[in-house]
């Protein structure tokens, strides 16, 4: 399941003789890359984890999540679900690329953070603050607001 990503190199070298004809006057690209709408379903029952949904967006090609952890969570993986002969399995993935549009979304159903652990402190309603590590490495810290087993995506509603 593996999809080999072209990259643009030609492109990049049609740019870069353009550059040696006509000069590069445009500043150098800042890479950013942010996380949006981050939130944690917490699980049902002591011991199960829970999951964290987020939006990534990242201007810089190739880059990959690489992990995620938090100072309120024992172990925190990054998974993915597919549906296998009808059944929806999720299994372990070490990095999630950025597709070509730059934008990634972890969601019900989808990729998702797995929350192994969870502070017992934390409650809907609450916050918990996420540590995301990318490659080529950058990390951005968010808060994710927390939502009870049955909750949705908080404050979406407004758009
Ligand atoms: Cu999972």
């Amino acid at each position: 399941m593996n999809d080999i990503i072209a990259r643009p190199l030609v492109t990049a070298a049609a740019v870069a003789s353009v550059c040696l004809l006509w000069g590069c006057e445009r500043p150098p690209k800042t890479v950013k890359v942010t996380v949006e709408q981050a939130w944690v379903r917490l699980p049902a029952a002591a011991g199960v984890p829970g999951a964290a949904y987020f939006t990534l967006r990242s201007n810089s090609s190739p880059m990959a999540l690489a992990s995620v952890s938090s100072p309120q969570v024992d172990r925190i993986e990054l998974h993915d679900s597919q549906m296998d002969r009808g059944v929806m399995r999720m299994r372990p993935i070490a990095t999630a690329e950025f597709p070509e549009t730059g934008e990634m979304e972890f969601k019900p159903g989808g990729k998702h953070a797995m929350l192994f652990g969870i502070d017992p402190s934390v409650k809907p309603g609450g916050k918990i603050s996420l540590t995301f590590r990318f490659n080529p490495p950058r990390q951005i810290v968010a808060d994710a607001d927390v939502v009870g087993p049955a909750g949705t995506a908080p404050g979406h509603g407004g758009h």
